[in-house]
C-alpha cells in the first residue's frame, strides 16, 4: 500500500487591485487632509503705547483700513484685548513677532500674543 503524502497547505490567497494589465497598483485613498488649524492674534492693552502707534500697527501687519483700525484699537484700550487677524501657525507667529519687534524698536510695552482659534 502506497505511503499517503499529506496535502501541502494552500498558498494564501489574498485579492490584490487589478489593472486588468498583469500590473499590481496601489488603491487611491480617500481625500482626508484636515484644514490646518488657525491661531488669532491678539492685542493686549497698557496704558503707556500710544493709541496712534496701535493703529499705525494694525495697518501695517494686519492689513487694516484706518477705520478699522481704529475700532479694534479703541476696543482693545476699552476691553483690555482685541483680536486683530487669524491665521495659520506660522503666519500668526511671524506677525507676532514682527508687532513686538516694532513695539521694542519705538520703545513701547505693546504686548501682542496669538491662541488657538
Ligand atoms: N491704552 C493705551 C493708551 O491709552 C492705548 C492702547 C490701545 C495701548 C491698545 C495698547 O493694545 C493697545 N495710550
Amino acid at each position: 500500500m502506497p505511503e499517503e503524502k499529506p496535502t501541502p497547505p494552500e498558498p494564501l490567497k489574498r485579492p490584490t487591485p487589478d489593472d486588468g494589465q498583469g500590473a499590481v497598483v496601489a488603491e487611491r485613498q480617500a481625500a482626508k487632509t484636515e484644514p490646518p488649524r488657525m491661531y488669532q492674534v491678539v492685542l493686549l492693552n497698557d496704558d503707556y503705547t500710544p493709541m496712534e502707534f496701535v493703529v499705525m500697527v494694525l495697518q501695517e501687519y494686519f492689513q487694516r483700513d484706518l477705520e478699522t483700525a481704529t475700532q479694534i484699537m479703541l476696543k482693545v484700550h476699552k476691553e483690555g484685548r482685541g483680536v486683530c487677524g487669524v491665521y495659520t501657525k506660522d503666519v500668526a507667529a511671524t506677525k507676532v513677532e514682527l508687532v513686538l519687534a516694532a513695539a521694542r524698536r519705538g520703545g513701547h510695552p505693546l504686548q501682542c500674543i496669538m491662541e488657538a482659534a
